[in-house]
């Protein structure tokens, strides 16, 4: 996008009572097919309770897919549909029978839901897969088209549309696009594993807000962007070029209000409740609640149980456990294989553990009612979630809001996204069999004060951080992240005009000039020492440091010894070497480093890894410097070499990270130095030696120089050479018109007398 476009963006606002448009992959209504042919049925879901108080209060949309292969439209299976946009302003998106094989049991439930839950080896892929999955965000994306009215918020919903926020932003540029991630996002190990890693992550970044459900999955997404895409971030946002991209991490929760309202007037629940109280009297209930999903552990959660049973024999017909599994996803292989493994397993428990009395596992693999699993909550002294990996996981939310009183307790996976904001659970690693045995002993045997204690603080954590809490506050962050949009267009560089700052300059008295070598005074070239300053680089140089109102500075990545042989003969010069490292200062003989203190000693772990990247990348090499390691692959293969130095960034970071040194990404570089060696510690320093210039100009093209720029007063001429984002507040195309323009100030002694005389 050119940055003329912009102002398209900054005009939006979306303050003014925008409408929401909600975008998910099924709608909280669905087509149930009756003896008496179509009906509808409703979802009572979060997700449901929380978007339609949103949509109520802007009169927004929600536009998902009907759920059924759409192709024989029945007239019957029309009017519900025309019903649903009618009555609840609900739009269903029709996808053809084999797009939508593709895209949900193939790309969204085989290939994303695996890898996503770091389950890489249950990963199924094939390329209609991916071709399915991009038509079917193509087809949302032109459903929302159809609906969408300018300052309308588009949310979009989890992990089946995530490359429809870029297909959006390419349909709708100056449109607000949040995207919120119900499961996790992978580690960076796994997440590579992903075919298509590119052109999702691609597609995700096409969003004005991406929200996660917990920080460690934020962070992860971070570490994905760095080790696919070579793109860093801040913690909270990503720089685009033209707009920024926010980062949130907005944990999902419920409705309590609605548990709180069956629980206390509810007739069917309080019988449910009553029945089920009568049966397991005199009995401790286990209560497991889920999708019948390999990310859920139930297999995991029954072998622990018949641990518990054969290690706990006083447990014997005084515990049973509840495990409701809901069937889910059958049409794939893995599900169904996992029921007959759950089947199985109940069997085995019932049939060597139970006794003609007691059955010690009842399995229900069905859905039941709200009414029914609030009963259930009520009555059970220990909820039991133990999934091997979860977004969130709100049976254990629910569970804790049907305990108002304070008594059951919850036993938590470490692995699911609400063990990260449910401390007073008590977690265990569901793969830990004895361990998780022990976990659920404790918790029958905690006394009543300690469970009081534990399930108050937790229940009012589940009341106060509610689902419309939840919504609300992705609504205002989206808004909030819109607006940002204005302020980045504000701050973004203007092209420097040469006319503006040759006028600031032959006003000064006092001025610093700073300058970056590679790429802003010489073009880079294969090899580093072949980029030897050209004479007229050597002219320009000379001219500008002579002039006495003049401190002129190079300053470099490259060593001092390189410096100072290239440059180290023009008189009133000032030298800065290593990206701030090292400064050598007109009037002294010698260098200093701009701390005191001497490299540390960090070389030989650091190079034997670099030493390894050179042996697999051909053509690259490593620099030693007095304060830093560079590994450059300039020479290498384009492709592998950006792959191999995502690679080596990544693995750095990990290692260095309780370390004074960081491993930056340069022009084809990866170097290795202590933090405070930068080029924002040196500008101070200039600006401490030689203090209140006039005017500053502050020229280069790598990131290293936006510490420059970000450390440099407000009022200095910062400028970026070439594309890029940057913190400059000026940019040039590259630096043949940079030339022209110091040639301009360092031409400009007689011409500066001329103008003064004529004023
Ligand atoms: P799910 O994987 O579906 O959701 P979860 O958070 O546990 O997982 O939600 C399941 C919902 O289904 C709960 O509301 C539960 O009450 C209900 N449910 C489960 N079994 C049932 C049964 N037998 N009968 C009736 N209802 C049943 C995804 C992510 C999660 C994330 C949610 C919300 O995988 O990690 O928490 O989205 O963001």
């Amino acid at each position: 996008m050119s940055l003329r476009e912009i102002p398209d963006l900054k005009a939006r606002n979306p303050a003014a009572g925008a409408r929401i448009i909600v975008v998910s992959n099924r709608l909280p209504l669905t087509l149930k097919r009756t003896e008496q042919g179509w009906a509808t049925a409703r979802s009572s879901g979060g997700l449901a309770s929380a978007m339609n108080p949103l949509l109520g209060k802007t009169g927004g949309e929600w536009i998902g897919w009907a759920g059924d292969g759409g192709g024989k439209h029945s007239e019957q299976r029309q009017a519900i549909l025309s019903d649903w946009a009618r009555a609840d302003h609900c739009f269903a998106v029709d996808l053809p029978r084999d797009v939508a094989a593709g895209f949900y049991e193939g790309y969204a439930n085989q290939t994303l839901w695996p890898v996503f839950h770091n389950f890489p080896t249950q990963l199924k892929f094939d390329t209609k897969y991916w071709e399915s999955y991009v038509e079917a965000n193509r087809i949302f994306c032109e459903a929302v088209v159809n609906r969408y009215r300018p300052n309308d918020l588009i949310w979009v919903h989890d992990y089946h549309l995530m490359v429809l926020p870029q297909m959006l932003r390419e349909r709708l540029p100056d449109a607000a696009v949040g995207f919120f991630l119900h499961i996790p996002f992978p580690s960076s190990e796994i997440f590579p594993v992903l075919p298509r890693r590119e052109e999702l992550l691609q597609g995700l970044l096409g969003a004005d807000l991406l929200a996660f459900q917990t920080h460690s999955h934020l962070q992860q997404f971070r570490a994905a962007l760095l080790r696919v895409l070579g793109m860093e971030s801040k913690i909270g946002e990503v720089a685009l070029g033209s707009r920024p991209v926010r980062l949130e991490a907005l944990p999902i929760g419920i409705a309590p209000g609605k548990y709180a309202g069956l629980l206390n007037g509810d007739m069917k629940t309080a019988k449910q409740y009553a029945d089920w109280q009568q049966r397991y009297r005199g009995r401790k209930v286990l209560l497991a609640v889920d999708r019948l999903d390999y990310t859920k552990g139930v297999p995991e959660r029954l072998r622990a149980y018949a641990h518990l049973l054969r290690s706990s024999p006083e447990l014997k017909e005084r515990v049973i456990l509840i495990q409701i599994a809901v069937p889910t996803r059958e049409r794939i292989a893995t599900y169904r294989e996992l029921r007959t493994e759950v089947n199985r397993l109940v069997g085995e428990i019932n049939g060597q553990l139970g006794t003609p009395g007691w059955t010690p596992l009842i399995y229900i693999n069905r859905s039941i009612e709200r009414s029914g699993l609030v009963a259930l909550y009520k009555l059970a002294d220990v909820a039991w979630v133990g999934s091997l990996r979860d977004g969130m996981n709100l049976v254990a939310k629910e569970y804790v809001a049907c305990k108002p009183d304070g008594d059951g307790v919850l036993v938590l996976s470490e692995f699911a996204g609400a063990a990260a904001e449910m401390g007073e659970a008590l977690l265990i690693n569901p793969y830990d069999e004895e361990r998780t045995a022990a976990t659920i002993n404790r918790a029958l045997a905690m006394d009543e004060q300690e469970r009081y204690q534990r399930m108050t603080a937790l229940h009012d954590r589940v009341v106060r951080n509610d689902v419309f809490h939840w919504g609300e506050r992705f609504v205002a962050s989206l808004e909030d992240a819109v607006s940002a949009r204005g302020r980045y267009i504000d701050t973004q560089p203007r092209r420097l005009q040469p006319g503006e700052i040759r006028a600031a300059y032959l006003r000064a008295a006092r001025r610093l000039v700073v300058l970056d070598y590679d790429g802003t005074l010489a073009p880079f070239t294969k090899r580093p020492q072949q980029a030897v300053p050209a004479k007229v680089v050597l002219e320009l140089l000379t001219a500008l440091a002579s002039d006495p109102k003049n401190l002129l500075a190079v300053m470099s990545g490259r060593s001092a010894e390189n410096l100072e042989r290239w440059f180290g003969a023009i008189p009133r010069l000032c030298l800065v070497a290593e990206h701030g490292a090292e400064l050598k200062s007109p009037a002294a003989s010698t260098w200093e480093p701009l701390l005191p203190q001497a490299p540390a000693d960090w070389k030989p772990t650091v190079m034997p890894i670099l030493e390894h990247f050179v042996d697999r990348t051909p053509g690259s090499f490593v620099e030693e410097k007095k304060y830093a390691l560079v590994w450059h692959y300039r020479m290498a293969d384009p492709e592998f070499g950006e792959w191999l130095a995502n690679e080596l960034v990544s693995m750095l970071e990990a290692m260095l990270a309780e370390t004074e040194l960081r491993a930056f990404r340069g022009e084809k570089i990866v170097e290795v130095r202590p933090v405070w060696a930068n080029k924002g510690e040196a500008i101070q320093r200039l600006l401490g030696d030689y203090p209140d210039p006039d005017f500053i100009l502050a020229a280069g093209d790598g990131r290293t120089d936006e510490d420059l720029f970000e450390r440099a007063p407000s009022y200095a001429w910062t400028v970026h050479v070439g594309p890029g984002p940057t913190r400059a507040s000026f940019v040039v195309t590259d630096l043949q018109v940079l030339r022209g323009v110091l040639e301009s100030l360092a031409t400009s002694r007689t011409a500066g007398l001329t103008v003064s005389c004529i004023s």
